[in-house]
C-alpha cells in the first residue's frame, strides 16, 4: 500500500507541519512528528560600499587627527564582521579606523605639494571583500598665499 505524506510549510515560524494529520493517522495507522527547522545564515554575500568613488574636499589647514569622512559598507549576512583597510594612495597622510571606517588626517596637507589623493579602501567580511575609491581634493588655505609688496 502506498502512503503519502502531505506537508504544509510555514515560512514564518520555520515549522514543517503535517496536514491532515488526524485523517492520515486513522487511514494508515501511522504517526507524525513535528520538526522545527532553523536556517543558519552563511557568510556568502560580500560587503557593499554605500558610496562608490566619493569625492571629498578638505582644507589644507585641516588639523591632524580630525575626521574627514566615514566609509560604510553593508553586508546582507548576519555572520562575519566588516573590517576596513586603507589599501593604497594615502602616502602616509591618512589613517582609517578598521572597525568604524572613520578616515582621519594623520599628517599635514600641503596643496602646493599634492592637491589630490586617490585612496583605495577595502571592506572585508572574513570571506569576501570589496574595494572602493575615495578621492580627497585639497583646497588652498588662503592664509598661505604670498602677497608681494
Ligand atoms: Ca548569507
Ligand atoms: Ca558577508
Amino acid at each position: 500500500m502506498k502512503k503519502f505524506l502531505f506537508l504544509r510549510i510555514d515560512f514564518h515560524s520555520n515549522i514543517f507541519q503535517p496536514c491532515y494529520h488526524e485523517i492520515l493517522k486513522i487511514l494508515f495507522h501511522c504517526t507524525f512528528h513535528q520538526a522545527r527547522v532553523k536556517i543558519v545564515d552563511k557568510n556568502d554575500s560580500p560587503p557593499v560600499f554605500r558610496d562608490d568613488n566619493a569625492v571629498i574636499s578638505v582644507s589644507e589647514d585641516l588639523i591632524i587627527g580630525q575626521p574627514i569622512t566615514t566609509v560604510t559598507a553593508t553586508d546582507l549576512d548576519k555572520t562575519g564582521t566588516v573590517v576596513y583597510t586603507l589599501v593604497s594612495g594615502d602616502d602616509g597622510k591618512f589613517t582609517l579606523d578598521s572597525a568604524k571606517g572613520i578616515l582621519t588626517l594623520r599628517d599635514n596637507l600641503d596643496r602646493e605639494f599634492q592637491s589630490q589623493y586617490k585612496l583605495t579602501i577595502k571592506a572585508d567580511d572574513g570571506e569576501q571583500f570589496t574595494e572602493t575609491v575615495v578621492i580627497i581634493k585639497v583646497r588652498t588655505n588662503f592664509g598661505n598665499v604670498n602677497i608681494l609688496d
